[in-house]
């Protein structure tokens, strides 16, 4: 990990405390004034997009099971990768309990991340993860909803090629397509699993 991506994955730790501590402020507590009866934050929504088979799919698809939403591209060198890698790790370390989450990995680079990139990116993780793409806006629709920073980075000795600074939160949300929690980005398997199992009605 170099200097930046530790700093993201740090701001992506203090977003979740964050997070936790406005949901623990119960019923009062807004965020912009957004924050729904529940006390939950608004995080997530509405979204169409293209999945890894080249179906459009949404939002609605997915209701009645729970989502682990994690947002990257299928280039970066480190963030993602691991993040997938242990995200695949701890749904198998579930076992049954996993058999209700839909893995989902969207990409924020639209113009590179094709379903058929993202079908080969994905597989190469888990069989169960989904890879989701869509048009520029699409993307930063779906981006601005779950309150997911990213920003290109050119390479300054190639003004061609770019890396993508991004949060690095996993989204568990619920059968309802409300958001349960947000978990830090982790390298530690074990982790996650306890984080999710907090997370996941009993
Ligand atoms: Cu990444």
């Amino acid at each position: 990990m170099n200097r930046t991506t530790i700093a993201l994955a740090f701001a992506g730790l203090l977003t979740g405390m964050a997070f936790g501590f406005i949901a623990l402020r119960g019923p009062s507590s807004t965020v912009d004034g957004q924050t729904a009866a529940t006390g939950r934050p608004s995080v997530g929504g509405p979204f169409s997009l293209i999945d890894n088979t080249g179906k459009r799919v949404t939002d609605k698809d997915y209701l009645g099971r729970y989502m682990l939403v994690f947002f990257g591209y299928t280039n970066c060198p480190d963030i993602c990768p691991a993040g997938l890698q242990v995200m695949s790790a701890a749904l198998d370390k579930l076992g049954k309990r996993a058999d209700d989450i839909v893995p989902i990995f969207i990409t924020l680079d639209p113009a590179q991340d094709t379903p058929e990139k993202m079908a080969t990116y994905v597989k190469a993780f888990s069989p169960r993860l989904v890879g989701l793409t869509g048009t520029e806006s699409e993307i930063a629709a779906t981006a601005k909803a779950y309150r997911v920073y990213y920003q290109k980075v050119a390479d300054e000795k190639d003004p061609k090629s770019y890396t993508i600074d991004h949060s690095a939160i996993f989204y568990l949300m619920g059968k309802d397509g409300k958001l349960l929690a947000p978990i830090p980005h982790t390298n530690d398997v074990d982790q996650l699993v306890a984080s999710l199992d907090r997370a996941l009605p009993q």
